[in-house]
């Protein structure tokens, strides 16, 4: 990687922005309920100003950050590391399957299929690290196997980048839609990735330092796990006894979602996970 293609906060925060307001979302809210979001959300926040004193000289250092994430394009980042996984939470009550957790900045819908015994696309460099081999099964709450689910898999590379979020990298690399076989099951074979850190050269790097904190995600694999039927799961997988498993910075680590993968004589990690789905209704 040069220096004039070496990814930035402001790039990988300007193309999540392109790819979430493409999209147009709305929701149905009645406006007495958002009335009442509305109210409690402003309340909160000027009870903190008042129990916290804030002077004039720090609203004005908060109205200019804020702007900053705003032009930066950092609102994803932002929103999804701090703020997403109360959200999932919610969600979390109304399901009995596999546990979800936040989809994070940088999913991409569409990502090309595979079949369910499969190699991700990858370079050849991402193919000269550590490799993991990752199977198991689809399934209803039953245990019975989902032929023809799709399990949407994105995670960055050694390095901590996302294909279509850091100009260096191929369209596809590291994303797939696997289509499980007959029994719901797939194999698939990908790069093990590392610890991630969100980037530091903007804003959001900029809030989490001005208060010591760190800006790590342990290494984990996203995935959107979907059949006809069935409440998709949007999750994510970890590794056990990785850095900060236990100290989560987007605080989207659950217990049920960290893996054990095993080395094999062959050099390759394996691990197996079973994905229950919910039923639609
Ligand atoms: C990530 O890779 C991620 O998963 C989240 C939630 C936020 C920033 C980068
Ligand atoms: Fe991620």
């Amino acid at each position: 990687m040069t220096a004039t293609d070496a990814p930035t906060a402001s790039g990988s925060g300007t193309a999540a922005t392109e790819k979430f307001t493409a999209e147009r979302v709305s929701a149905d809210t009645p406006p007495e309920r958002l009335a009442a979001i509305a109210k409690d959300a402003l309340g909160a926040l000027n009870r903190v100003i008042l129990d916290h004193e804030v002077s004039y000289a720090e609203y004005r250092v908060l109205k200019q950050w804020l702007i900053d994430v705003g032009e930066g394009g950092e609102w994803p980042l932002f929103l999804d590391v701090f703020i997403e996984h109360s959200v999932e939470e919610v969600l979390a009550r109304s399901r009995q399957g596999t546990k979800g957790s936040i989809e994070g900045p940088y999913y991409v819908a569409d990502a090309p299929e595979l079949p369910a015994e499969c190699t991700m696309p990858m370079r050849e460099e991402d193919r000269r690290g550590e490799q993991l081999v990752f199977s198991g099964q689809v399934t209803d709450l039953d245990g019975n196997g989902l032929g023809g689910a799709k399990v949407e898999l994105w995670h960055a590379d050694a390095e901590g980048y996302y294909s279509q979020f850091a100009p260096h990298l191929p369209e596809w690399n590291l994303r797939g839609t696997i289509v499980t076989d007959e029994q719901g099951r797939y194999s698939i074979t990908t790069a093990l990735p590392a610890p991630y850190k969100i980037p530091t050269d903007g804003p959001t790097g900029q809030f989490i330092e001005a208060q010591n904190g760190h800006p790590w995600r342990p290494a984990h694999l996203h995935l959107i796990v979907s059949s006809p039927g069935r409440h998709p799961i949007t999750t994510q997988l970890y590794f056990r006894g990785g850095e900060w498993v236990e100290d989560d910075v987007a605080s989207a680590t659950k217990p049920e979602l960290i893996l054990d993968p095993v080395k094999g004589e062959d050099g390759l990690h394996r691990v197996e996970y079973r994905f229950a789905l919910d039923p639609a209704e």
